[in-house]
């Protein structure tokens, strides 16, 4: 065989394969989070790099009253995302894994690959906090050209460090790693206040505002749509 059939014979796999084959991605979705939260950089919340997971049902990211995962535990306390990356790509429910732009305290804009009806989780740490997260957890990943608009999504106690409100166990301030324990399970918060913080004193949040989360998966391109064509006229 020449080297270009080889290379010919190649490409049609390909194509067969992320056509047909139920773990490849088919469909891109456009992710944008917005920081609700009032205040920006001055008093507000910023947010770090968000995590996001497309995975099937057997992966749960975070969910209330589960207890968090070591690698939710590092991001909710400090915003590091390598350790929550690293649990969700040794699943083997999970089918990728996205990490967007942060800190952020206006909006982050990122792309994810998927297929309609396969599930998707994204969390990111309120960095002025000591282990609070928000985000969506197994939401269904829409069809091609939809879009859907997650508002005032819940803000969560992760449950792993005792929320202090002190300025010396904030991640915001420069104080990584430290901050007593806790073990409880996650849950939804509505309140939160730094207690010290050195220009204002005492800052306090309600929740909601928190997050506003949309979800757009884009039309097929052109050169995918005449492909889907060629496809489907095989069949008729
Ligand atoms: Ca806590
Ligand atoms: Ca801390």
């Amino acid at each position: 065989m020449s080297r270009t059939k080889k290379f010919l014979f190649a490409s049609i796999c390909f194509i067969a394969a992320s056509g047909f084959g139920s773990m490849t991605a088919a469909v891109e979705y456009e992710i944008v989070v917005e920081n609700m939260i009032p205040g920006g950089a001055e008093t507000g919340q910023p947010m770090t790099p968000p995590v996001a997971v497309v995975h099937g049902p057997g992966y749960t990211l975070f969910a209330a009253g589960d207890m968090a995962t070591p690698g939710l535990e590092l991001l909710a306390e400090e915003g590091m995302t390598d350790d929550l990356v690293m649990e969700a790509e040794s699943d083997p429910d999970v089918y990728q894994v996205v990490v967007g732009d942060g800190p952020f305290v206006d909006a982050v804009t990122f792309m994810i690959e998927g297929n309609p009806g396969e599930l998707l989780s994204l969390v990111t740490m309120l960095a002025r906090s000591n282990d609070l997260i928000t985000g969506i957890h197994d939401i269904t990943l829409p069809c091609c050209g939809d879009s859907m608009a997650y508002v005032d999504v819940d803000v969560y106690d992760a449950g792993t460090e005792e929320n202090t409100g002190l300025v010396a166990h904030i991640p915001f301030y420069g104080n990584t790693f430290v901050g007593p324990d806790e073990e409880n399970p996650i849950a939804a918060i509505t309140y939160y206040e730094v207690v010290d913080d050195p220009d204002y004193g005492l800052l306090e949040y309600e929740f909601p505002p928190s997050a506003r989360i949309t979800v757009t998966a884009l039309d097929p391109s052109p050169a995918e749509q005449d492909t889907w064509g060629t496809v489907k006229s095989l069949f008729q």
